[in-house]
């Protein structure tokens, strides 16, 4: 199976699901951190605290990168390391030291360095401003992402502004699963709108301080299907899509908000200043997108803000931890993000399954449906190779167990298998089978 001789392979990662290091370097004090120490919100009572001790072993965990046989790494860069209380003073020497240090270590290995710049660490003190619900949170964003590039942008050419900003809105603000752990949709509506705009904001300051840069941001997108043909079901998986999908795609697409959603926002519609929508429509060099798994949607009066519901369908394949397996949702959502948007490049900046993995009597890690499920996608990336979609490179989520937020350890996602109590690693099956993958000594 032929892939483009120049297209990226990587694992993904980011800052507070594998650093730890919580208190190192004067780092401040992150959402995360915050949140999670306020009893309940984790489902195991745990934090990102030491997470991989990646903070520490990077220089192990890089090996590992390149023993996969990769060629880019995805990884992120923690807000509060850089600017402890977030403001616009003086980044903190030894947060922009440690990245340093951890890009150099890429290069020297062969990975090529792909930074997101916002994967859900914002600093404590601008959260206990109002966070993205403020307009200063985006300035300081750009004061932020205008030191990293400064400092780093001599060596990180591929930039993610922010990723999926669905989940910092909506998870942190209006479901309160995430930090920052609020229940209000109208807020959850404006932080969308802040970063999205930031988004726009900090491509402007990468580009002004990266010469070559490529950028983009990492959506969360997910394929949808309507529960029944009924005019109320299609009715209610358009709108399902509008909120889940096009209100991030089409203002970053140059289209605006989608005036059907917008309109059934009413009074909750987020207030939105001259500028913000040509900011928000920046042009960028590549579209990330971070797919897991398809919706089935019905319609659901007096339910959600859209009226929707997602359908437990029992029929489905599920991973461990309940997400439908869809490789052709991956396909469709790929034809139709092309289709729609045009965007000129995109990688799947994020792919990827969790199960419970059990080390066999003689120590192994037999993770069969990881390594299948990552067969299966890669194929499904093929496919939409092969009917025209400019995908440009493969990110597996994830390079190493890790913090999976609100689910602490419980829910593991790597291809490489963390100890936790000993912070031993190991590479699983899924991991050899792709390690052999990229030898090509094996197809998908
Ligand atoms: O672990 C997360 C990641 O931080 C963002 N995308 C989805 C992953 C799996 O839930």
């Amino acid at each position: 199976m032929d892939f483009p001789p120049d297209f990226r392979w990587g694992s993904s990662t980011s800052s507070y699901q594998i650093e730890g290091g919580a208190q190192e370097g004067g780092r401040g004090e992150s959402i995360w951190d915050h949140f999670c120490a306020e009893p309940g919100r984790i489902r195991d009572g745990t934090s990102g605290a030491v997470a991989c001790d990646h903070y520490h072993r990077w220089p192990q965990d890089l090996d590992l990168a390149r023993d996969l046989g990769t060629n880019a790494y995805r990884f992120s860069i923690a807000w509060p390391r850089i600017f402890a209380q977030g403001g616009t003073g003086a980044p903190l020497r030894n947060g922009l030291d440690f990245y340093s240090r951890l890009v150099d270590g890429m290069l020297e290995r062969g990975l090529e360095p792909w930074a997101t710049l916002y994967h859900w660490d914002l600093p404590q003190a601008l959260q206990a401003h109002g966070g993205w619900a403020q307009r200063a949170t985006m300035d300081a964003f750009t004061h932020y992402t205008d030191a990293v590039t400064r400092h780093l942008g001599d060596r990180i050419k591929h930039w993610i502004t922010h990723n999926e900003p669905w989940c910092t809105a909506f998870h942190g603000n209006y479901e309160g699963v995430h930090a920052p752990g609020l229940k209000d949709f109208k807020t959850a509506l404006q932080v969308c709108h802040h970063v999205l705009v930031s988004h726009g904001m900090a491509t402007a300051a990468i580009r002004a301080n990266v010469p070559q840069a490529r950028v983009g941001a990492a959506l969360s997108l997910h394929p949808l299907k309507s529960a029944s043909n009924s005019a109320q079901d299609l009715a209610a998986t358009r709108r399902h899509d509008g909120l889940r999908n096009r209100w991030f795609l089409d203002p970053l697409h140059g289209r605006g908000y989608p005036q059907d959603v917008w309109d059934l926002l009413g009074a909750q519609a987020p207030t939105v200043a001259a500028d913000d929508m040509a900011l928000m429509a920046t042009p960028t060099d590549f579209l990330g997108v971070n797919y897991y798994f398809p919706e089935i949607v019905a319609d659901a009066p007096g339910q959600g803000p859209m009226q929707t519901r997602v359908v437990d369908c029992d029929q489905v394949e599920r991973t461990g931890f309940g997400w439908e397996v869809s490789p052709q949702g991956m396909v469709d959502l790929l034809q139709r993000v092309h289709a729609d948007y045009q965007p000129r490049a995109i990688y799947l900046t994020e792919n990827g399954s969790s199960y419970d993995d059990v080390r066999t009597p003689d120590g192994r890690i037999e993770d069969h449906q990881r390594m299948h499920y990552l067969q299966r996608h890669l194929r499904a990336v093929h496919q939409a190779l092969q009917v025209g979609v400019p995908i440009q490179g493969y990110f597996a989520w994830s390079l190493l167990d890790n913090f999976e937020w609100a689910e602490g350890y419980l829910r593991r996602f790597g291809l490489v298998y963390v100890d936790f109590a000993t912070q031993q690693r190991q590479l699983k099956m899924s991991g050899q089978w792709y390690q052999s993958f990229l030898k090509e000594e094996t197809p998908c």
